[in-house]
C-alpha cells in the first residue's frame, strides 16, 4: 500500500479493486444462478377482471389464496422452477390486468409469450362469452406458435355455476386446446394446468428444434455430395489432362 493508503497489491487503486471484486463476486452469482435451470419460458393469464387470474398465480407460486379483490393494475409477474423429464424449467408466469383500460399495456406482452392461459369464472356466464374476444386479440397480437389452454376458474363455487363443464370443454375443442376446472381457492388443478401449458411450450420447442437440426442435416448432406461430384469432376479433369 502506497503512503496515502490509496492503492493495494502492487498499486491497483482501492476503488478499482473493490469494483473487481465486486465484479468477480456478481459472475460467480451469475454462472450458479445459470445453474439453477434448463429452459426458460414465458407464459401469460389472460381473462376479464375478477376470474381469479392474480389468484391463480399465487396459488402455483406461493401455495396461498387470497380472498380479497384488488385488481392488477397492467401487468405483474412471477417465476417458478417446475422439474418437467428430469429439466429443470422456469417459468415466468405474466398475470394481466383484465381491466379494458389497461388492454394497450397488456398486448405489448402478448408477442412475447410462448404459452396463454385463457381463464373465465365458471360463475360468470359473461367471461366465458368474453373468451371469444380475448383469443381473438391473441390471433391478431401474440406469436403464431403459440401455446394456449382454457381454464375455467372457482370449480368450487358449485352453486353459483352458470356455466357447465361441458360448455367449457366443448369451446376449449373448437379451439383445439387443452381444458380445466379449476379452483385457486381449494388448488383443485391449479399446477396440473400451469405444468400441462409449460409442458405444450416445451413439446412445441422441441418440434422446432428437430426440425432445424432436420433442415441442418440435409443443409450438409447436400454440402457433402456437392463436395464429393466436385472433386470427381476435377480429379476425371486431372485425368484428362494428363492423358493429354
Ligand atoms: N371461490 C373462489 N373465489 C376465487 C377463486 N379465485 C379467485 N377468487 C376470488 O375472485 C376475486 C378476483 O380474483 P383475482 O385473482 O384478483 O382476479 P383477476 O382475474 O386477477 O382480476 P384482475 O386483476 O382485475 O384482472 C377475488 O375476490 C378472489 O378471492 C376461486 O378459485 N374460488
Ligand atoms: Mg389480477
Amino acid at each position: 500500500m502506497d503512503s496515502e493508503g490509496s492503492t493495494i497489491n502492487g498499486g491497483l487503486p482501492a476503488l478499482a479493486h473493490s469494483y473487481y471484486a465486486l465484479f468477480c463476486t456478481l459472475v460467480r452469482v451469475c454462472s450458479v444462478m445459470a445453474k439453477q435451470y434448463d429452459l426458460l419460458f414465458r407464459l401469460l393469464l389472460l381473462g376479464d377482471s375478477g376470474v381469479g387470474k392474480t389468484c391463480m398465480l399465487r396459488r402455483f407460486t406461493d401455495s396461498d389464496f387470497d380472498p380479497s379483490h384488488i385488481s392488477t393494475i397492467g401487468i405483474d409477474f412471477k417465476m417458478k422452477t417446475v422439474e418437467i423429464d428430469g429439466l429443470k424449467v422456469r417459468v415466468q408466469i405474466w398475470d394481466t390486468a383484465g381491466q379494458e383500460r389497461y388492454k394497450s399495456i397488456t398486448k405489448q406482452y402478448y408477442k412475447r409469450a410462448q404459452g396463454i392461459i385463457f381463464v373465465y369464472d365458471i360463475t360468470s356466464k359473461p367471461s366465458f362469452q368474453h373468451i371469444a374476444k380475448w383469443a381473438s386479440d391473441v390471433d391478431e397480437y401474440a406469436l403464431e406458435k403459440v401455446q394456449t389452454i382454457l381454464v375455467g376458474n372457482k370449480s368450487d363455487e358449485e352453486t353459483m355455476r352458470q356455466v357447465t363443464k361441458d360448455q367449457g370443454s366443448k369451446l376449449a375443442q373448437t379451439y383445439g386446446m387443452d381444458f380445466f376446472e379449476t379452483s385457486a381457492c381449494t388448488s383443485s388443478n391449479i399446477s396440473e394446468s400451469f405444468i400441462r401449458l409449460t409442458e405444450l411450450v416445451m413439446q412445441a420447442q422441441k418440434r422446432d428444434v428437430d426440425k432445424l437440426l432436420g433442415s441442418l442435416d440435409e443443409y450438409l448432406d447436400k454440402a457433402a455430395l456437392e463436395e464429393v461430384s466436385g472433386s470427381q469432376n476435377s480429379s476425371s479433369h486431372t485425368q484428362k489432362t494428363c492423358t493429354c
